[in-house]
C-alpha cells in the first residue's frame, strides 16, 4: 500500500479541479484594497497573495485551476495572465479566469461563495473531475492538497473541510467545527458569538480554513439545491456546510498533516493577512533572522509573475556609512543610494534616496522615497512618491491627519492620501 501511495495521490490530484475564490474585497485592509481585490495585494517582496494557493496547486500536482474573480479584479487578472501562462493546455493543464459574468441571471453578480461556484458549474462539469477542491484566495500558507485528497478518499467522505486550531478568542471570526473520535464533523457554526472549544482544551477551538474537497457530483447536487433555496445566502460557510452535517459524510482534515511550513513548536503556518497590522507583521517576519515563512524552500517554491529587473543596488558613502540595508529583504530593481534601510521589506523597483531613513517598513513596488525622508513602522502602497523630508511614525497625531494609522500604530500610506494619482495597482 505504502509503495503505491504516490501513484494513488497523483491519480487523485489529476482528477481534481481546483477553484480559487478570489472575489472578496477584504475591507479590513483599508485603502490597500480600494483598487484591488485582497488576493491581488502584493506580499513578501515579489509575490501577490493569490500566488500562494496557486503555487500550492502546482506543487501538489493539481494543474487544472479556475480563479473566480469579482471585485476589482483588474490587477489580479493581469498578474495571472502575465505570470501564470506557462501551463500547457495540450497536457490538460490550465489556469482559467472565471469573472462574475451574469452567466445565469442577467441581474446577479456572485451572491456568495457557493453562488460563485454554482454560476460556473457547467464549465467545471465539462472538465469531468472526480473531485473539486475549493480554496480561499486570501491566505498565506503552504499546503500539500494531495494529502487532503487522500484523507478525503480514505474516509469515503462526501466533503472534507481543512481545519486548524486557533485560540478560542479568535474563533468567532471563523467557521467553528466539532468532530467525533473518527474526525467526522458533528457540528459547524459559522462565526458564532460563543465558539465551542475542543474537548480537551477550553482555550482552543477547531476552525475551518475555508478549504474544501467535494466529490464532484455531490457538489453539483448541493449547489442546485442551494440555488433554489430562497432562505439561503449561497455561502459555503453559512449555508452549504451546516446543511450537510447531519445528512452526509462530512470529515475534517487537520492542516498539520499536510502543512509544508511548520513552526519550530510544531504549529503549522497559516496567516490571514486581513488587517493592516497582520499584513505588516507577516511581511516583516520575512526580514527576521529565521522567518516563520520559508520562501527559500526549493521543495515547495512559490511561483509568481517574474519581471525582468536589474539586481538591487546599494550606493554606499564610505565616509558617512550611508547606502545600506540591514536585516531586510530587498527585491530586484531596487536602488538604495546613500540611504539607510533597517528591518524592512522592499518590493521590486523601490528607490530610496540619500539621507533617507527607513525602518520596520513594508514598501510596495515602484515607491520612490525622497531625500531626508524618515519613515518608521509603516506600509507604503505601490507607486507612492514620498516627498523629501517627510516624517512618518514619530508623531501619531500628525500621521493620523494625513494617513491611516492602525490600533498598533502602523501607518498606511497610499498614493491617494498623498494626492497622487498613481494607477499602479
Ligand atoms: P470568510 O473569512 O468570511 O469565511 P469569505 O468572505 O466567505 O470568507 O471569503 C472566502 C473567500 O472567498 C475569499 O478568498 C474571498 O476573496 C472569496 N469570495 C468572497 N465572496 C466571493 C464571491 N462573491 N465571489 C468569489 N469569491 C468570493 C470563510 C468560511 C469560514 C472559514 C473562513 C476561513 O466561511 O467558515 O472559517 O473562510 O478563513
Ligand atoms: P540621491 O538622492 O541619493 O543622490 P540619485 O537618484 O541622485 O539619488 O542617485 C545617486 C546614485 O545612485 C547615482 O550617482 C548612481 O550611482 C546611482 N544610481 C541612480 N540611478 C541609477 C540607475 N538608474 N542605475 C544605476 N545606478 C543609479
Amino acid at each position: 500500500m505504502q509503495k503505491d501511495l504516490p501513484r494513488f495521490v497523483s491519480r487523485l490530484t489529476k482528477n481534481t479541479v481546483a477553484l480559487i475564490l478570489a472575489g472578496g474585497r477584504g475591507s479590513r485592509l483599508k485603502q490597500l484594497t480600494n483598487w484591488r481585490a485582497k488576493p491581488a495585494v502584493p506580499f513578501g517582496g515579489k509575490f501577490r497573495i493569490i500566488d500562494f494557493p496557486l503555487s500550492n496547486c502546482m506543487n501538489s500536482g493539481i494543474r487544472r485551476v479556475g480563479v473566480l474573480t469579482q471585485y476589482k479584479a483588474h490587477s489580479m487578472i493581469k498578474h495571472i495572465q502575465r505570470g501564470w501562462g506557462f501551463l500547457r493546455g495540450e497536457f490538460n493543464e490550465f489556469i482559467e479566469l472565471l469573472p462574475a459574468q451574469q452567466r445565469i441571471s442577467e441581474l446577479d453578480w456572485y451572491k456568495g461563495t457557493a453562488d460563485a461556484v454554482f454560476q460556473n458549474m457547467d464549465i467545471v462539469r465539462n472538465y469531468e473531475p472526480d473531485y473539486v477542491l475549493i480554496l480561499a484566495g486570501d491566505h498565506i500558507y503552504k499546503m500539500d492538497y494531495g494529502e487532503m485528497l487522500a484523507c478525503h478518499v480514505r474516509y469515503a467522505a462526501d466533503i472534507t473541510v481543512a481545519c486548524i486550531e486557533v485560540p478560542i478568542e479568535e474563533a468567532c471570526a471563523f467557521g467553528v467545527m466539532t468532530v467525533d473520535g473518527d474526525e467526522r464533523v458533528v457540528d459547524f457554526a459559522e462565526k458564532p458569538e460563543h465558539p465551542t472549544p475542543i474537548s480537551d482544551n477550553p482555550e482552543r477551538a477547531l476552525v475551518s480554513m475555508g478549504v474544501y474537497v467535494f466529490n464532484a457530483s455531490f457538489l453539483y447536487g448541493q449547489l442546485i439545491r442551494d440555488a433554489d433555496d430562497p432562505n439561503s445566502e449561497h455561502d459555503f460557510g453559512k449555508d452549504i456546510i451546516p446543511h450537510l452535517i447531519s445528512r452526509y459524510r462530512v470529515y475534517a482534515h487537520r492542516f498539520k498533516d499536510s502543512c509544508v511550513n511548520t513552526l519550530p513548536g510544531g504549529e503549522p503556518y497559516w496567516r490571514d493577512v486581513g488587517t493592516v497590522d497582520a499584513y505588516w507583521a507577516a511581511n516583516l517576519d520575512l526580514a527576521n533572522i529565521t522567518p516563520e515563512l520559508n520562501l527559500y524552500d526549493k521543495q515547495w517554491p512559490i511561483w509568481t509573475h517574474q519581471e525582468q529587473l536589474p539586481p538591487a543596488k546599494f550606493v554606499f558613502d564610505d565616509k558617512e556609512r550611508r547606502g545600506l540595508a540591514v536585516g531586510s529583504t530587498v527585491s530586484g530593481g531596487c536602488l538604495i543610494s546613500g540611504a539607510t534601510v533597517r528591518h524592512s521589506v522592499l518590493f521590486s523597483n523601490v528607490q530610496v534616496h540619500s539621507f533617507a531613513m527607513v525602518e520596520d517598513a513594508v514598501v510596495l513596488p515602484e515607491v520612490d522615497i525622497g531625500r531626508h525622508a524618515y519613515l518608521r513602522r509603516c506600509v507604503i502602497d505601490k507607486g507612492c512618491k514620498i516627498p523629501e523630508r517627510m516624517v512618518v511614525g514619530v508623531d501619531r497625531k500628525e500621521d493620523e491627519r494625513r494617513f491611516h494609522v492602525t490600533e498598533n500604530g502602523i501607518t498606511l500610506i497610499t498614493p491617494d492620501m498623498l494626492g497622487q494619482n498613481s494607477h499602479r495597482i
